[in-house]
């Protein structure tokens, strides 16, 4: 097995500017027909086609049929050696989408034929050079009965549905804008289809269709009103307009990402599509809208200027994420925004820079690139953008992005184009930020200040340091922009400050300060650990007087951060918790601030996975044991307050509004601590009852089952006899019973696998089951016995002879060994060399656990 290495990037040795395909669908024998148009750019160089699990039928090079001894067929690639400059070339092949579990390339499921090319799908569907930077048009032909596929789908625009003489049926499309073969698609199957329209900025109108399974489509009307909010942001802010007359977003049940941009032709994970206010939560709300936005504006950025090759890929995922980041927070809340945005970074992305898989934004090497869609790539990728907008301005930022866009409209280029036009657009030297594409790993920025009352001086010393990752043992200084505030005891708020970091030590001086402030980093200007020396009620005074509501909830995290590892510390005392924190959470509770969403975020204590992050060597029974002796206590000592804010916040008939969710965040917040008093039970079931929407249902549910109230047997299996027959909300149960902290989970998770609605080859259903099981519930996957470990192992076992990409994402928790000591550390390694041991492991699997073990 041999990987790739950005360093070996070489300019493509032909081009292909024109594609012609024709598709005749059938379940098992699916006929591909391929007309290109080759241009050679390496004289005497053999042309070399990406192809895999095809069945080559025919080849014809201007015309003439190939005979075997021209060509050379390995099980990668076809390479024709001797051709002409310009030239056609004809490839007929066939393919089998039934059986395409892996779900890359065109497959059927569901009855429905569709296809995911990205990031290297296309060459399970047709010989081709499957990278990015070599751009086609495309004209695509579907052929397939039309009585069973009413719908045949393609990108661009529709230009002829002709019936033919076998009684099937021929729709052709067109797509004028040239494109990677990863944004191909096709899609042929019966749906129930969603119109509207909308007129862009400049006038022009563009059919919106939205494709949802029959049945379903009241559920399609919240995705719709979202992209047409979506499409006027793009406008509003950063002057974008859609280009073609039409666009598609067809939504499957089978899919292994959330969602893919193909232009034209969105293809959805049916959860990020459909919702109502019956079954969805505030949560899959939000989430549809921003998956929405997310891929309409890859429109612009990924497809009209998308990537070199794909170590690039944050180019377009970093850029794009940040953007649907810029319109969540326009669309809702933005501190609440960024508060989310955060957690992920904590957990997830600080996780990856800590463990084996480690890579910068930009990696280098690569064996499996479906291994690299990751948090770093994407979510670290965005936190890159958002400090070139902090440092630049929102009108330098957007200079930049309208320059980038209009140099690179149709090419195919790297991120060192984007910090280019970037640079020249605003006349700044961004030489040294770009390192931030190629160096991985998390700094750690250390602030210490030294006031001087005489002088009204104060000194802030900074200091950073990047820890070696996996691979890359020397790190430079990083250019950090770290935006602050000085707060000052008598609550008199200073301008904000940016300081920009450049060095590994350097000194900031502010004059005039008149008393000593504490200082106050804003929004996580930089996705860095800042460590401050505060004492708990420097904390207390941030949490309740800045005027930065995400300042607000970081000073918390870092109070219950130091509180946690105090009773760590101390683990056979019960910590007692102050009376200053006791107090201004009786504050909050009796007189919520105006976002009650942020008031429940207060009063919110980090998660298993930030506090584990805060360690090297993971103590998971003591931050288990911490946070439920901190959470009891809480419960006890407040129980009057949060009983009191429980029943102020009145409810109303469920709308999803930002003032809405916020009161219902609020009142979820009570209600999980009310579970663990004495009414738990009683305060538990009058909210399951009364809910009129899933976020209280679950809430009430998720309740219970922390507090391990007995009634949560009961109101589960009302739950599950309720919505037997809605897949996605039997996936929000499937997700709870995984969760489950008690000792049968197992049995559970054993008869979730033979429930109706559970299959294998469904990574919705897989995931909501052993995503939830390894991710959401430490306290059994992290069992000293390992019975865990090796329950998620089997699975992983299972599932990589079925969708390998699937697996490659449930193995993750396990690869993090050197986190954890004795017992788990060896049940870890054990299950790790079990996997390595398998002769069939597919590519994913391997690149991730050969990485890991020692
Ligand atoms: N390009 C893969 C799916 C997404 O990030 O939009
Ligand atoms: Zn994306």
């Amino acid at each position: 097995r041999s990987s790739r290495s950005l360093a070996d990037y070489r300019q493509p040795d032909y081009l292909i500017p024109e594609i012609e395909l024709t598709f005749e669908l059938a379940a098992t024998v699916t006929r591909v027909s391929a007309l290109m148009q080759v241009t050679q750019q390496t004289a005497g160089a053999p042309l070399v086609l990406d192809g895999q699990q095809l069945g080559l039928h025919y080849i014809a090079l201007d015309g003439v049929e190939l005979p075997v001894e021209r060509y050379q067929l390995t099980a990668d690639h076809l390479i024709i050696a001797d051709v002409p400059a310009v030239f056609s070339l004809q490839i007929i092949t066939e393919i089998n989408p039934a059986d395409n579990t892996a779900l890359e390339g065109l497959y059927l499921a569901d009855e429905v034929f569709c296809t995911q090319c990205e990031a290297e799908g296309f060459r399970r569907i047709m010989y081709y050079p499957d990278r990015p930077d070599v751009l086609s048009v495309y004209t695509t032909h579907i052929i397939a009965d039309a009585a069973d596929y009413p719908f045949m789908l393609a990108n661009g625009n529709k230009i002829a549905t002709e019936q033919l003489a076998n009684g099937k049926t021929r729709v052709s499309w067109h797509d004028p804008f040239a494109k990677p073969c990863y944004l191909f698609a096709l899609v042929a199957g019966n749906f129930a289809c969603i119109t509207d329209s909308f007129v862009t900025q400049s006038g022009r109108n563009v059919a919106l269709q939205l494709f949802v399974e029959p049945g379903q489509q009241s559920k399609g009307g919240f995705a719709m009103a979202a992209l047409k909010r979506a499409m006027r942001w793009d406008e509003t802010r950063y002057n974008l307009e859609y280009d073609l007359d039409i666009y598609m977003v067809v939504a499957v049940d089978f899919f292994n990402m959330g969602a893919m941009e193909n232009k034209g032709l969105n293809v959805f994970n049916s959860k990020y599509v459909l919702a109502d206010d019956n079954t969805a939560t505030d949560k899959d709300y939000f989430n549809i809208e921003s998956i929405i936005g997310h891929e309409y504006f890859h429109n612009w950025t990924g497809n009209r200027v998308t990537c070199r090759d794909w170590f690039q890929l944050s180019l377009k995922e970093g850029l794009t994420v940040f953007r649907d980041q810029e319109f969540s927070a326009d669309m809702g809340s933005a501190t609440l925004n960024r508060i989310d945005a955060v957690k992920l970074i904590r957990t997830a992305q600080f996780a990856e820079d800590a463990g084996p898989m480690a890579h910068p934004i930009r990696p280098e090497q690569v064996l499996e690139m479906n291994n690299f869609y990751t948090v770093t790539v994407y979510d670290k990728g965005a936190e890159v953008i958002r400090m070139l907008q902090t440092l630049l301005g929102k009108t330098g930022f957007n200079r930049g992005l309208a320059l980038y866009l209009q140099r690179h409209d149709g090419q195919a280029v790297t991120c060192d184009d984007f910090i280019s036009a970037m640079q020249d657009a605003n006349n700044v030297d961004l030489m040294q930020f770009r390192l931030w594409y190629s160096q991985a790993g998390t700094p750690t920025v250390t602030l210490n200040q030294q006031y001087d009352a005489d002088s009204a001086t104060l000194k802030v010393s900074v200091s950073q340091h990047t820890a070696a990752t996996a691979g890359q043992a020397n790190k430079q200084a990083l250019l950090i922009p770290l935006q602050i505030q000085l707060l000052s005891e008598d609550k008199v708020v200073d301008q904000q400050h940016l300081l920009v970091l450049r060095q590994s030590d350097e000194v900031f001086n502010f004059t005039g300060v008149k008393s000593e402030p504490v200082i106050v980093w804003e929004n996580f200007s930089a996705p860095v650990k800042l460590q401050q020396d505060y004492q708990l009620p420097q904390l207390l005074l941030i949490a309740d007087q800045a005027a930065n509501g995400f300042a607000r909830w970081d000073a918390m995290q870092v109070f219950w951060s130091n509180l946690i590892r105090q009773q760590i510390a101390q683990p056979q005392a019960l910590l007692q918790l102050p009376e200053a924190l006791l107090t201004v959470m009786r504050q909050w509770l009796a007189q919520p601030l105006a976002d009650m969403a942020l008031t429940a975020e207060l009063l919110n204590l980090p998660d298993y996975d930030t506090l584990a992050e805060q360690y090297q060597q993971i103590p998971v029974d003591a931050i288990l044991s911490s946070l439920t002796a901190i959470k009891q206590q809480l419960a006890t000592l407040l129980a009057a307050d949060w009983q009191q804010c429980y029943q102020a916040i009145k409810t109303a008939p469920y709308h999803y509004t930002e003032q809405a969710v916020a009161a219902r965040a609020l009142r979820n917040r009570c209600l999980s601590y009310l579970a663990l008093g004495d009414r738990g039970t009683e305060f538990i079931t009058g909210h399951y009852h009364n809910a009129d929407n899933m976020t209280d249902s679950i809430a009430a549910l998720a309740a219970a089952q922390q507090a391990k109230l007995t009634c949560f047997n009961e109101h589960a299996a009302d739950f599950a006899k309720k919505w037997q027959h809605d897949v996605l909300v039997m996936d929000k149960y499937f997700a709870l019973m995984a969760a489950n902290p008690a000792d049968d989970v197992f049995d559970s998770l054993t008869l979730l696998t033979t429930h109706p609605l559970f299959s294998w080859k469904n990574p919705n259903r897989v995931r909501a089951v052993y995503g939830a099981f390894s991710m959401r519930n430490p306290l059994q996957f992290h069992r000293q016995d390992g019975k865990g470990y090796r329950c998620l192992t089997d699975v992983i076992i299972t599932l990589d002879a079925i969708n390998p990409q699937v697996a490659a994402r449930l193995v993750t928790p396990l690869l993090a060994w050197q986190r954890f000591t004795g017992e788990r550390r060896q049940h870890l390694l054990q299950q790790l060399q079990q996997l390595a041991a398998k002769p069939t492991l597919s590519n994913d699997l391997f690149e991730k656990i050969t990485k890991s073990l020692p």
